[in-house]
């Protein structure tokens, strides 16, 4: 252990009480907070923190943004739940806002992330049937090694990663994985007629925010588009302006056929996901076919539409482009001998350490937590830095002050 993190009796309760009665599904880092503004969060303690995580990109907006949460309390005051069984005045509005938004025909409205690209894969494999002919039951759907796209059963079915398979077989067929940012692969896989789509994250973020080459989303697309293939985002982590970009593909000028949203999408308050696509693939699925009993509520719509209409009144595509620049060159500027990569797109970034202690990330994130930031490794030695969009210049040189610090302890 390279760095001895104080954990005061305060925050010691509250890790026992979790440790005692909830699941070992995770290992968060030693901290527990209770107050969130803006890019920063608070401790138990009283302790302030810049959040360099937002919630895995789903507080894109800031921690209790304002107006997002304004329209959460008035909303939940009204209505919060019909179910689909009976119409809300909210859905109809926002399917018409999220839809114009996007420049789609239709919007399929879900909860979290992995159910709607579940969603987006029965859209798939139902257009491949009724639309493009493929036989009953041989629709064959291409992914990427180190792809995340959630955790269900059928989705981590053509996971790469162990600890997110092993011991959860036997697993759904129909899935190819070829390598990531990887042309010549997918054009061979697209010589099969059985497939139907293409699903692919326009940066891999768990993977360690591995950025394809440039070109790679134009020309994955044009390959689906020559061999009748549904080009499938999985925009969940990467849309919502956290690359510098309203949707990480509008880098390269890509429309997928199925768009595929989530986290941000709410602003960080509740589980809010959607599906966007044309009428040719929407409407492959009928009345009783899919659904669920929170999809498209009420309360959901309205923060939605909250949500979306900040990221564009403040800019935050914008700021995310040049706060991220900022951020990239100012931790270049350190030199640190542990610092071997920085990589991301707007404010999507990663650092990978260099150091020969193989717990070096963690020490390091503990030793941000001690200096007031906050940030977790993935896998192992890469740690994404990626605060609310709405961070200042001078936020970000007093994050990345704080960054070089802690790099000393190493
Ligand atoms: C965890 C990772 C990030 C996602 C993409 C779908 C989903 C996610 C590109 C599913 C969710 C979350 C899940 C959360 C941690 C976080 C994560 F580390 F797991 F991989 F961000 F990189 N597509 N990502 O990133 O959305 O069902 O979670 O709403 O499971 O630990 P969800």
């Amino acid at each position: 252990m390279l760095h001895a993190s104080k954990i005061t009796e305060r925050t010691q309760h509250f890790l026992d009480l979790e440790e005692q009665y909830g699941a070992h599904n995770y290992h968060p880092l030693p901290v527990v907070l209770n107050r969130g503004e803006g890019v920063f969060l608070w401790d138990v303690d009283g302790k302030r923190y810049y959040d360099f995580l937002s919630g895995y990109s789903a507080v894109n907006q800031g921690h209790c943004h304002p107006a997002i949460i304004r329209a959460l309390i008035e909303q939940a005051q009204k209505l919060t739940l019909t179910s689909r069984a009976f119409h809300s005045d909210l859905l109809g509005e926002y399917a018409a806002f999220i839809t114009d938004y996007f420049g789609y025909d239709k919007v399929l409205p879900m909860n979290t992330g992995v159910e709607a690209v579940e969603t987006a894969l029965k859209l798939c494999r139902r257009w491949g049937y009724m639309v493009k002919g493929i036989p009953e039951n041989q629709a064959k759907i291409i992914v990427c090694a180190n792809n995340f796209h959630g955790r269900t059963l059928n989705v981590v079915s053509f996971s790469t990663d162990p600890s997110s398979r092993t011991d959860f077989g036997p697993f759904m067929p129909g899935y190819e994985i070829i390598p990531y940012n990887n042309l010549p692969a997918l054009e061979k896989a697209l010589q099969d007629k059985n497939v139907a789509g293409f699903l692919v994250e326009p940066i891999q973020g768990e993977a360690g925010v591995m950025v394809p080459d440039e070109g790679y989303l134009s020309k994955a697309r044009q390959y689906c588009e020559d061999a009748n293939v549904l080009f499938i985002a999985d925009e969940i982590q990467t849309g919502l302006a956290r690359t510098g970009k309203m949707l990480c593909c509008d880098h390269e000028n890509v429309r997928p056929d199925i768009l595929i949203l989530g986290k941000a999408l709410s602003g960080g308050t509740l589980p809010v996901a959607a599906v966007l696509a044309d009428d040719e693939i929407m409407l492959t699925i009928k009345p009783g076919e899919h659904g669920s009993t929170y999809g498209g509520n009420p309360l959901a719509c309205k923060v939605a539409i909250t949500a979306l209409t900040v990221l564009k009144e403040e800019n935050m595509a914008e700021n995310a482009a040049a706060m991220g620049e900022l951020l990239r060159e100012e931790l270049a500027a350190l030199h640190s001998p542990y610092i071997s990569t920085i990589r991301g797109k707007g404010l999507l970034n990663a650092i990978v350490i260099q150091h020969e202690h193989p717990e070096a990330a963690w020490d390091l994130c503990l030793a941000l937590k001690d200096n007031g930031l906050l940030a977790k490794p993935t896998h192992g030695d890469k740690i994404r830095f990626a605060p609310p969009l709405l961070i200042t210049a001078a936020q970000v040189r007093e994050a990345v002050h704080i960054i070089g610090k802690s790099l000393e302890t190493l």
